[in-house]
């Protein structure tokens, strides 16, 4: 059962429901409540709110406050026991940011048992990041709004969000999926047995995708034993095969090692392909996890992309360290290292330059910078995560390998999924390199990086 649905459970059984419907009829017309039995489950503050409002107000008519408190109490026992659910109930009837709105939100909070202070952190955090991106509306954030409660609150594993991630997933990978589905639904229309011409054409397909002539060869020879295996040569089983298949290509699992805090990621990969951005969204998603972030410019070649990252930090109030232009990016990422200690932070996020024209001394650089992290750091860079842009096709193909034969790494995210039809170098991707995706871009927003399920993508992308 997930959190929502516990939650609602403790809270009421059907019968308590009616009998705060019945209070709220008498709390509007003013009629006095008598006490109820103790029965009722003890559970977080909605119960409280509108128990001891009354209590207080004993003779006088209710006020508008606890009014709107009873009617959001009511509305939240009956609705779906979902997120998105309960912040449409929260939202409803206010149309900006502002006082009224984080009345309402504090409430929500307070319903979801968690802390007065952790409300109002979470609360200022947002409002200041609103006036940052110049946001009033409601319908302009609400979305972002429901990602960072996910966040804050651990409910990113709730079936709602999963669901809101799979939509998204789902929207991103339209036009890679349009390339490949498509055409095996043709292909598949037009043969009645996965013969050799049938192979032949759905390797075309994968070609056509991105997926790359060696790893298409390695796919279709686990299809056809698994075609084998499972005693059919039928067309109609050909779809469940390849979900099945892509499943387990993308069961690679990630490394996740006991991490002497704090902890190092240093972000790798060519120019342009969305390291800086991806560094602010993963700060940003540890920050709203209570973590607390540092961001290091070892990206010393261009001012301006020192300036970018400062002003990534600034918008999300994480730590911030660089040096001048031109400095030694070594040295950048040692004295970050000695700042992210002796301040107590959880997590280095280093950025890197990624120019393409002086590859062997990039590389250089990039070893260079793990010595020293290093040194300094038992462990560390503790995860060397290599960026790569999936409209690249191809050529992520090379930067893999590049990248991994010269610094190691140990997990990919793959940017700039969203409006590409060249999706498919995923699998290509994972299946030659046994490197596990972790996350995927699926646009320009914070909340567009999201952890990379590869079942999810597998169904996104065959339904
Ligand atoms: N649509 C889309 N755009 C993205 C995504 N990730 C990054 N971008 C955009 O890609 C562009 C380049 O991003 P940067 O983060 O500056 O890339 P970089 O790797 O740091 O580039 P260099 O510093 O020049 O090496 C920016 O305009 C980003 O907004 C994504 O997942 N989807
Ligand atoms: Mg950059």
């Amino acid at each position: 059962m997930g959190f929502f649905s516990k939650l609602k459970k403790a809270w009421s059984s059907p019968e308590d429901a009616a009998q705060q419907a019945l209070d709220e009829y008498k709390r509007e017309k003013g009629i006095e409540i008598e006490e109820h039995s103790a029965s009722e489950p003890e559970s977080p503050a909605v119960q409280q709110t509108v128990a001891t409002a009354p209590q207080t107000e004993t003779d006088a008519a209710p006020t508008p406050e606890t009014d709107w408190q009873a009617g959001l109490t009511l509305s939240l026992r009956q609705a779906e026991p979902k997120l998105s659910q309960w912040l449409n109930i929260i939202v409803e009837g206010v149309d900006e940011k502002g006082p009224a709105l984080w009345d309402r939100l504090a409430f929500l909070f307070k319903a979801l048992g968690a802390p007065d202070a952790e409300a109002k952190d979470f609360i200022a955090k947002f409002d200041a990041w609103l006036d940052e991106m110049g946001y009033v509306v409601v319908a302009e954030f609400k979305s972002e709004l429901q990602f960072r409660l996910a966040l804050a609150l651990d409910l990113e594993d709730e079936e709602d969000e999963r669901d809101r991630l799979f939509l998204k997933l789902s929207e991103g990978i339209s036009k890679t999926r349009e390339q490949i589905t498509k055409r095996i639904d043709t292909l598949l229309s037009s043969h009645t047995s996965l013969n050799d011409e049938f192979w032949e054409e759905f390797e075309e397909i994968l070609i056509m995708a991105d997926v790359g002539m060696e790893a298409a060869n390695q796919l279709m020879d686990n299809l056809k034993a698994r075609a084998r295996k499972a005693g059919t040569d039928n067309p109609d089983d050909f779809k469940a095969i390849l979900r099945d298949e892509l499943e387990d290509i993308f069961k690679v699992p990630p490394r996740i090692e006991a991490v002497n805090p704090p902890e190092v990621l240093m972000m790798v990969g060519v120019n342009g392909v969305g390291k800086t951005t991806t560094i602010a969204k993963l700060a940003y998603r540890a920050q709203m996890q209570g973590r607390k972030v540092l961001i290091a410019a070892g990206d010393t070649f261009r001012a301006a992309a020192i300036e970018q990252l400062e002003v990534w930090a600034n918008r999300i109030n994480a730590g911030f360290f660089a040096k001048a232009e031109g400095s030694d990016p070594a040295a950048v990422a040692y004295e970050a290292m000695d700042k992210a200690i002796s301040e107590g932070y959880d997590l280095l996020l280093l950025d890197t330059a990624g120019r393409l024209h002086t590859k062997t001394n990039l590389m250089e650089e990039l070893t260079k910078i793990q010595r020293v992290v290093g040194k300094k750091h038992e462990g560390a860079p503790h995860r060397n995560v290599l960026v790569i842009d999936a409209t690249t096709g191809q050529n992520a193909l090379s930067q893999t390998k590049l990248f991994n034969e010269a610094v190691g790494v140990d997990e990919i995210i793959l940017t700039k999924l969203d409006g590409t039809a060249k999706g498919g170098v995923v699998v290509a991707v994972t299946l030659q390199n046994k490197l596990p995706i972790t996350y995927v871009g699926l646009g320009e927003k914070m909340e567009d990086l999201r952890p990379f399920n590869g079942k999810d993508f597998a169904k996104a992308l065959l339904t």
